[in-house]
């Protein structure tokens, strides 16, 4: 087909807890579509490589303490950062296949104390609107059973289920394509779902133009 026949790319979008697979799933997904003919990359949240990066990357590794409002708007600032680039790169007829985004964002925030879903949405409004967001349903007992959580800030069970909850919430927003994806599948299961999802976005996506996420 001729360079001028085909549209924007896709914003596809891996939420989830922490083990739900979203990683093995990104990976296998860009391959598949690459394969298929269909231009794809593979981006991930945070950016641990910018200088912003950096900062969340201390934090998160708990080689810096940084006040909680202070690391939401370092995330959000990392995603903003790179916003020209995904622009261009979607506007290239390149689909983006991201690992976490502002739903991450926002749930894991929110799942501190005092913070409201609504305060947690702003900084992120009118980023880049994903086509699909694939949220990665895994109960906590069957995350226990791949391993062990490391020793990164956010990782233990008991946050990651008020993580959960706020992952439901936010996933009543029917503005947003999210599919649920019940992850206790097999890796190649989940693989064929996951990429028949994005091969329907990536048809209706490409002659629309792109979106602005919560606005
Ligand atoms: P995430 O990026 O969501 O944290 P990963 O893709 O890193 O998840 O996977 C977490 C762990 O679970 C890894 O050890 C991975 O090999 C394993 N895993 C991934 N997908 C599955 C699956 N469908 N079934 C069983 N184990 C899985
Ligand atoms: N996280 C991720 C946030 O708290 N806010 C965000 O905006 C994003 C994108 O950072 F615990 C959290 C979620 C997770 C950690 O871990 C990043 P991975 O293993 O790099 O996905």
């Amino acid at each position: 087909r001729s360079k001028m026949s085909h549209g924007r790319g896709a914003l596809i979008v891996l939420e989830g807890v922490d083990k739900a697979g979203k990683t093995t799933q990104c990976k296998k997904l860009v391959n598949a579509l690459i394969e298929s003919g269909r231009p794809a990359e593979i981006m991930r949240f945070p950016d641990r490589t910018t200088q912003i990066g950096q900062l969340i990357n201390a934090y998160l590794e708990k080689k810096s303490n940084l006040e909680d409002h202070v690391v939401h708007l370092l995330f959000s600032a990392n995603r903003w950062e790179l916003e020209p680039l995904m622009r261009k790169k979607l506007e290239q007829g390149i689909s983006l296949v991201v690992d976490r985004y502002a739903f991450s964002g926002v749930a894991f925030t929110s799942a501190k104390p005092g913070f409201s879903l609504e305060w947690c949405m702003k900084p992120d409004v009118g980023l880049p609107k994903p086509d699909l967001v694939l949220f990665l349903q895994l109960h906590p007992l069957d995350a226990a059973q791949r391993g062990q959580y490391g020793s990164e800030r956010y990782e233990s069970s008991d946050f990651q289920k008020v993580v959960l909850q706020r992952f439901e919430q936010l996933m009543k927003d029917k503005s947003l394509n999210w599919q649920v994806i019940n992850a206790a599948k097999s890796i190649e299961d989940l693989h064929a779902e996951i990429k028949s999802h994005s091969e329907t976005a990536i048809t209706v996506a490409e002659f629309q133009p792109i979106g602005k996420l919560w606005k």
